[in-house]
């Protein structure tokens, strides 16, 4: 698969935290229709064999679309499961010990908080990254939110493909795009909206 991820606008998360195991293959196919640019899969405190089967399962939607589906932190999984890509987090393992942990070409993303861990994740490689968060946001509530100011800054000083992340959703995303925004990450206001397919379109076209 070709990824250009110059071109994706938005990135949509399964949170297992949000989603129940019957409902994981609709909301997959949901966010696909709803033009979801790269969809993760994060499981906090699931088990490396239950994400496996997760990400099995969800790559057979995935791959039909030739949508990425990246898996949050283990870079084991994509050992077992053609996935296109891991993403970690500041206290997970360096990019380059991932990378050889996969063994084959993927993508890797970092999640950074600053401009400084931007700047960082730039120098050690990584093939995009979230940052945040923007707002406070009950996924991820021990992290203080950074808010907008540095959104423009860090578009001028990284050159990779930069996802903004954290308490985004329809009604501030406009604010978000302000900022210098070019492509966020949704995760509860996703999974809980009333059609994930509209929001999605909503969202992906207001940054078109
Ligand atoms: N990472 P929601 S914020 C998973 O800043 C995650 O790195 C963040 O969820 C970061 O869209 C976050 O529900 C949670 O706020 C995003």
């Amino acid at each position: 698969m070709k990824i250009n991820l110059n071109d994706a606008r938005l990135y949509g998360i399964i949170d297992l935290g949000y989603v129940e195991e019957s409902d994981v293959t609709h909301v997959a196919e949901q966010m696909i229709e709803g033009c979801v640019d790269m969809i993760q899969l994060r499981g906090k405190g699931k088990s490396l064999d239950e994400l496996t089967g997760y990400a099995a399962r969800l790559h057979e939607i995935t791959a039909r679309s030739s949508t990425p589906l990246i898996v949050n932190d283990h870079a084991e999984i994509a050992r077992r499961v053609p996935v296109e890509g891991v993403h970690v987090g500041q206290d997970d393992v360096l990019i380059e010990v991932a990378r050889r942990k996969v063994g084959r070409a993927v993508l890797i993303g970092k999640s950074t908080h600053s401009l400084e861990q931007a700047l960082a994740a730039q120098r050690e490689g990584a093939d995009y990254i979230g940052f945040g968060p923007i707002f406070a946001t009950p996924t991820k509530p021990d992290y203080a939110p950074i808010g907008l100011t540095d959104i423009r800054r860090v578009h001028a000083e990284v050159s990779l493909p930069i996802f903004c992340i954290g308490g985004i959703n329809i009604d501030n995303l406009q604010s978000v795009i302000d900022a210098g925004a070019k492509r966020v990450v949704m995760v509860s206001a996703l999974l809980k909206a009333h059609s994930i397919a509209d929001y999605a379109r909503c969202a992906t076209d207001m940054l078109a």
